[in-house]
């Protein structure tokens, strides 16, 4: 089994400082943060930024600031967002792109995120793929639901993405597939052999589902993004102490932790 890829997702667009008072949003706290989280094990960072009031943006500015920093400190993979927000226009959600990450997300189809529309044509998600694929930025395909998977698969049919395929289930999203144990074993079972996954369970999800990916040979993502907490009713102190508990449960289980460089090699990450 492939060491164990572990992704942190530190601020995400929607989570808030009401929500856990340790969120990093300044590019320096996300860097740092970044690079605490590199310590204890994660691999990649999944990148969304905050402006200076604190919301959500796609500012390349922004992004490329914050890159830099997370670059001076740490070794991680940056997976730059292009999810943004479900209220931003695919022309600001492309934005990072423009500084070639590493990586990038590529949600493969519109579902309900709680009250809003994230929203996802098919001529909107065949725009980010082809600005990907021209760029030599690794996809990773965000799946919300089942048929998210076969709209990426039509994209490999079409030549415009390219196997092998790289997933990430976000699952437990109000609208989205839940977060239970057999939806997970359906999405992997719905994956063409050779794609590499991992998980990401919102809330309460977020650790049975990554025990189950350490089983199961997928890869993990935690984080304030999707989840504040470290316990019922106990908020996490910092992301990096979510990762940390990956890290070593999946040492008691016996699954190694990918370095940055293992994780490249996983992926075929060819920059
Ligand atoms: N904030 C969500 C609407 C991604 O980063 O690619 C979308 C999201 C997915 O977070
Ligand atoms: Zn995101």
């Amino acid at each position: 089994m492939d060491s164990l890829i572990i992704t942190v997702a530190p601020v995400g667009a929607e989570t808030s400082r009401k929500d856990n008072p340790a969120l990093p949003v300044t590019p320096e706290e996300i860097a740092d943060e970044a690079a605490k989280c590199a310590e204890k094990g994660a691999s990649i960072i999944h990148l969304h930024v905050r402006d200076a009031a604190g919301e959500a943006t796609q500012s390349k500015a922004v992004f490329e600031k914050t890159m830099e920093l997370i670059k001076k400190k740490s070794n991680i993979i940056i997976q730059a967002s292009t999810g943004g927000a479900a209220w931003m226009t695919a022309k600001e959600r492309l934005r990072p792109l423009e500084l070639t990450p590493e990586m990038a997300t590529l949600t493969t189809g519109t579902v309900n995120f709680g009250s809003e529309i994230f929203s996802n044509s098919i001529p909107m998600v065949e725009e980010f793929a082809k600005m990907m694929s021209e760029r030599g930025i690794k996809p990773e395909i965000e799946v919300f639901d089942v048929g998210m998977i076969q709209t990426a698969l039509m994209l490999v049919k079409k030549g415009i993405l390219r196997t092998p395929l790289h997933f990430d289930f976000v699952m437990g999203v109000p609208g989205g597939i839940p977060g239970e144990a057999r939806h997970l074993v359906h999405l992997v079972d719905s994956l063409p052999a050779g794609s590499t996954w991992s998980v990401a369970g919102i809330g309460r999800f977020e650790l049975p589902l990554a025990m189950m990916a350490i089983v199961m040979g997928g890869h993990i993502r935690v984080g304030f993004e999707d989840n504040v907490y470290y316990g019922k009713g106990v908020l996490a102190d910092s992301n990096a102490q979510l990762v940390e508990r990956i890290a070593r449960l999946a040492g008691e289980m016996g699954r190694k932790v990918a370095t940055p460089e293992e994780a490249r090699g996983i992926l075929g990450l060819t920059r």
